[in-house]
Parts: structure tokens; C-alpha cells; sequence
């Protein structure tokens, strides 16, 4: 894929629902290198650091309500591959995908792919082609992509082998300061998801094993933000639940590192089917989605969260 031959293009970008910064800095970099044809568009809920991202950039997002397909001659799909991730995109013709998941549900129908499981984020992915293109991007851009690389590889504690070297290039072209990507690219809370996240310490199960700890708990939501906290603070495994869609569906988010032997990607998994689950991931952080019902949702998260304790067990033991 040439940028140059989507120059004149109408082209229209999106990217996967509950979306995160390297999604929306993702389809931000496109239009900034392929310039003022390009339409953004998100579907669903957005978090809350992919919002202020865009705020601060100033960038407008359509909604996918208010988009005529017809008017576009070419449509991208960013940081994601499954239906699950985009709804939206069922029976639509989709002209690329980018993305860096390792994804255990069936991919999405597309005309071509970039997928590199390897990069940490996608904008990793749009960067090696910029790079490959001899593309000249500005600082606003060289900042996006160091967004979404600090973002993913939750502040450099997964990397590829090329995110310190990219880092180490884009760090030169941005004029803001680091710090400010680095406060815009870590999880914050809005305060009403702070006071819920307090209260969800009520739920909090732990066990330990061979001296990992092991926790579940059940969120309000924000479940990838609250399990990137505690797996950077006090756990080695951690599992968040959340309830979503009026109680229909429950999210579920997984961290680790690298040294506790297990891999949420493997345990999600063997969830996958047992409760007919859509997701994927990357091994030390993952979430997938399961069907519930307003009536069965509360046990259904309970246990789910009883076998990712039971499954991480199994695999500390296993490995050690
Ligand atoms: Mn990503």
C-alpha cells in the first residue's frame, strides 16, 4: 500500500468500538498524512483518554449514524480485525485494515491487510510505512504516534523491537513536551468512575500462588484502566469485569507481565467458547466481551472471574 496513490481519494476511516488512543491516534495520523479528503468516523462508546486526546488536537470524529457510505471511494478499518470490535462494519465493503492483534476470533471480511502482531500498536504499523515511504510528517503527527506506541505498550512495559528506536526518532519532532504525551497517553479517570472504582475494592478476590498474586474484581467500568493500575501496583494477574449494553453484555479486561507464566490471551481463550465470548488481545493484556441477561449478569460475571482465578492458578503452577 502506496500513502501516495490514496492522496485524492474520499476516504473514510474507523476504528473499533470502546475505542482507545492508539485506535483514534491511529485514523488522526492517516488524515494527517493523507490529507483534508479524509472523514473520521467512531462507532459506539469512546474512553475517556482517547476523548481528551481528540480534544486536544482538536480533531473532529463523526458519528457512524451520520455517515453516507456512498460518498466514499475507499474505506480503512484501524486496530482491530473482528466483527466483535466492529459491528458496524457487518456486510461492508472494507478496502484495509491496520492492526497489531493477535486475534483468536475469525477476522473480518477486507480487500487488503496490514497485520503485524508484532508491532505494539498500530500506529507502530503506520509509522514503519511512513518510514519505508519516506513520508515527512509534523510534530502534531511524530506526537500521535508516540501516543498510541506509550499507550499500548502500557508506558513500556510490553515493547516491539522497534519502540525504543522509533521513540528515540519521534521524540526529536514533537513540540510539546514528553510529559504532556505521557500525562494525555496514561488512563485517568472521569471522577464519578474514580468513586466507582473505590467502591469496587468491596469485590476484590485475591489468592496467591508461588508468591503471584492473583486479583478479580467487579467494575462499574473502565475495566482495561482499572486492571492497568492494579497490575502495575499491587498484582501479577488481574481480572476486571464490567457490566455494559443495559446488562446484556459483560466486559472483561486481563492484565499481567511477563515473569508471573501466565498469558491472559490463553486463558481468555478457553473462556471464549464456554461462554461464547468475542475478543483478543495481546498475552499480557487482553479483554474479550460475553452475552449475558439482566438476571444472570451479576453470577455469570462472579463466575467467570471464578475460572479466570482457577485457570491463572493452574498456569502459575504449571510453569514454575
Ligand atoms: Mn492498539
Amino acid at each position: 500500500m502506496k500513502f501516495e496513490e490514496l492522496k485524492n481519494k474520499k476516504i473514510l476511516i474507523t476504528f473499533h468500538i470502546n475505542s482507545d488512543i492508539d485506535a483514534v491516534a491511529s485514523a488522526c495520523i492517516l488524515q494527517n498524512i493523507l490529507g483534508n479528503n479524509i472523514t473520521l468516523s467512531n462507532y459506539g462508546r469512546m474512553d475517556h483518554d482517547a476523548k481528551k486526546l481528540i480534544e486536544f488536537y482538536n480533531k473532529k470524529i463523526e458519528k457512524w449514524e451520520n455517515i453516507n457510505l456512498l460518498e466514499f471511494e475507499y474505506l480503512i478499518a484501524v486496530d482491530g480485525q473482528n466483527y466483535g470490535m466492529f459491528p458496524h462494519l457487518k456486510n461492508k465493503k472494507v478496502d484495509l485494515l491496520i492492526d497489531h492483534h493477535n486475534s483468536s476470533t475469525e477476522k473480518m471480511q477486507t480487500k487488503n491487510d496490514i497485520i503485524d502482531p508484532n508491532a505494539i500498536s498500530t500506529t507502530e504499523i503506520i509509522y514503519s510505512l511512513i518510514k519505508k515511504q519516506n513520508i515527512n510528517i509534523n510534530s502534531e503527527t511524530a506526537e500521535l504516534i508516540l501516543c498510541g506506541i506509550i499507550s499500548d505498550s502500557l508506558r513500556y512495559k510490553e515493547v516491539s523491537k522497534n519502540s525504543f528506536l522509533y521513540s528515540e526518532e519521534l521524540i526529536k519532532l514533537i513540540k510539546n513536551k514528553y510529559e504532556k504525551l505521557i500525562e494525555l497517553s496514561v488512563p485517568r479517570l472521569p471522577k464519578e468512575e474514580c468513586i466507582g472504582f473505590i467502591n469496587s475494592a468491596k469485590t476484590f478476590k485475591y489468592a496467591i500462588e508461588k508468591e503471584m498474586i492473583i486479583i478479580t474484581a467487579k467494575c462499574p467500568s473502565y475495566t482495561g484502566d482499572i486492571a492497568t493500575v492494579l497490575s502495575e501496583t499491587v498484582a501479577d494477574v488481574v481480572f476486571t469485569t464490567a457490566p455494559k449494553e443495559h446488562n446484556t453484555l459483560i466486559k472483561i479486561s486481563g492484565r499481567t507481565w511477563v515473569g508471573s507464566g501466565v498469558e491472559i490471551t490463553t486463558i481468555l481463550k478457553k473462556l471464549e467458547k464456554k461462554y461464547n465470548g468475542t475478543g483478543g488481545g495481546h498475552p499480557y493484556a487482553a479483554g474479550m466481551d460475553f452475552p449475558a441477561t439482566p438476571e444472570t449478569i451479576n453470577k455469570l460475571q462472579n463466575k467467570i472471574l471464578h475460572n479466570c482465578m482457577q485457570l491463572s492458578i493452574k498456569e502459575i503452577k504449571k510453569n514454575k
